[in-house]
């Protein structure tokens, strides 16, 4: 083979390679968080906020607001109300919101991840997602902004690429309760929690 073939052939294997890494990545536009979809859904204003806090509430037995949580291969359907958000959801800051988790295929973790820059108060909090089964956790949201979610229960590779890493999500607070509510369709559901009554959900 000629050497000017030889080249030819290495820039095309390193195009195709560039290429292939794009479309792997720019998957996270669509699955995950992305600035683009961001300015279309979230309040001018509200930036990134890494959760500080894990609220154990104790005997308290609501009202809460109530998200049902599902995770899947690859995303998490929020169904605050009577709408279904792909990899997003709406909560207000400063009330008790009751996430109500499962999964529809195999197992994976709702997690709501703290930066490690917020070290000194931990919240790495996460509850499993699993098939057949319920779990929840309570959380105030202190102040208004984005909450990163990510699943941390490895839950596969998908053919064409990461698979368990796309399974993140943007958790928005709001003080804004009239904008949650236009969100979420209506009043946000409200209620006491008794997983022996709701699990119909
Ligand atoms: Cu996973």
């Amino acid at each position: 083979m000629k050497r000017g073939t030889v080249i030819a052939l290495f820039f095309v294997l390193v195009i195709v390679a560039i290429i292939s890494l794009e479309v792997q990545f720019s998957s996270y536009d669509y699955i995950g968080f992305s600035p683009n979809y961001a300015s279309d859904h979230i309040p001018a204003g509200e930036g990134v906020v890494h959760a500080q806090l894990a609220n154990a509430l104790g005997a308290y037995k609501g009202p809460y607001v109530i998200i049902y949580v599902t995770g899947q291969q690859w995303h998490w359907d929020f169904y605050p109300h009577n709408m279904v958000y792909t990899n997003i959801t709406y909560v207000p800051v400063g009330e008790p919101v009751l996430f109500v988790i499962h999964s529809v295929d195999v197992f994976h973790e709702f997690f709501i991840q703290a930066a490690t820059s917020n070290f000194t108060i931990p919240l790495n909090d996460g509850a499993e997602a699993v098939p057949g089964y319920y779990s929840y956790m309570v959380f105030v949201f202190p102040q208004p902004g984005l909450y990163h979610v990510a699943c941390a229960e490895y839950c596969g590779t998908a053919a064409t690429g990461l698979g368990h890493s796309w399974l993140v999500g943007t958790i928005v607070a709001t003080t804004n309760a009239s904008y949650v509510m236009q969100q979420t369709g209506g009043v946000m559901p409200q209620g006491t929690w008794d997983p022996y009554v709701n699990e119909t959900g």
